[in-house]
């Protein structure tokens, strides 16, 4: 099993157990998560938490890269990260990313997916496409224009830096900052005040919440652009670079094509 789930006091938990590839997000990893928030759903579940070992120094290495399809858009509305990511903005319960050690690419656009954050002073942030020769999908750059100011969104997506605890609750990534030894305690009691309200209140204002963020029309025009704008990079040259630079353990050599 990549995930081990827990259910108790109306309080779900997922905890990443894909240690040996750093919980990378894969298809089986995908499934066993949505198995995980269906089974919550039907025991009633008001709140649910993910989370990895505590003390691991990876919470997730985000997308697994060799899952990434080559020469087709690799973020297609049918990829199973993305079907993760609506999965956990589209569930009728709040869910919080409880983080400690680092998060990297599409696991930092679960963070942004999920109601809430709690880290602890080892978690960091990290985007990564252009360290694969990617771009980035459309409803994941909308994910963080909704949560980031546009100027450190830019940052993170150019250098593909890791972002610090301090950082990232300073800009707004976590709610909540506490010191790793108290994380696990924190976030239960956290999650337990969610539990004593109303659950189809808070349901329903998560639900509306998601429609009114999500009302942003993109016309067909705009569409079309960004479409035009990523096919230039999934069929380049320096998007197979990144995938076989990745695979053989070595700094990729980028050539703008
Ligand atoms: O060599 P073995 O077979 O033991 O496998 C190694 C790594 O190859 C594997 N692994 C991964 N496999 C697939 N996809 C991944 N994302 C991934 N990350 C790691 O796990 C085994 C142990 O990794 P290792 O030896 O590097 O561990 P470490 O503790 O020294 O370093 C941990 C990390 C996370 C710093 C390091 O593994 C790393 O930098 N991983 C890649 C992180 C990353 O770039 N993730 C972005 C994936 S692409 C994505 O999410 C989006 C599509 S996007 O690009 O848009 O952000």
């Amino acid at each position: 099993m990549l995930i081990i789930k827990e259910y108790k006091n109306f309080i779900g938990t997922i905890t990443f157990n894909n240690t040996e590839k750093r919980n990378a997000i894969n298809k089986q990893f995908v499934n066993e998560f949505l198995e995980a928030l269906n089974d919550f759903k039907n025991q009633n579940v008001r709140v649910v938490i993910l989370k990895s070992f505590y003390g691991s120094k990876v919470w997730s290495a985000g997308h697994d890269i060799d899952e990434l399809p080559t020469g087709e858009d690799p973020l297609m509305y049918s990829d199973s990260l993305e079907k993760m990511l609506r999965a956990v903005k589209e569930y009728h319960a709040p869910v919080i990313a409880m983080v400690s050690g680092s998060v990297w690419g599409g696991a930092t656009d679960l963070v942004l997916s999920c109601d809430i954050a709690i880290g602890d002073e080892t978690s960091s942030f990290a985007i990564t496409p252009v360290n694969l020769g990617l771009a980035y999908n459309t409803s994941g750059l909308l994910q963080f224009m909704r949560r980031l100011p546009l100027n450190f969104i830019k940052e993170m997506f150019f250098t593909a830096s890791a972002f610090n605890a301090e950082q990232a609750k300073d800009w707004g990534i976590l709610n909540h900052l506490v010191k790793s030894s108290e994380l696990e305690n924190f976030t239960y009691k956290f999650a337990g005040k969610i539990t004593e309200k109303a659950p189809l209140a808070v349901s329903v204002i998560k639900e509306q919440l998601r429609i009114l963020t999500d009302a942003e029309p993109v016309t067909p025009n705009v569409f079309e652009q960004i479409q035009e704008l990523r096919n230039k990079v999934y069929h380049s040259e320096d998007y197979q670079e990144g995938i076989s630079a990745f695979k053989e353990k070595r700094k990729p050599v980028f050539k703008g094509k």
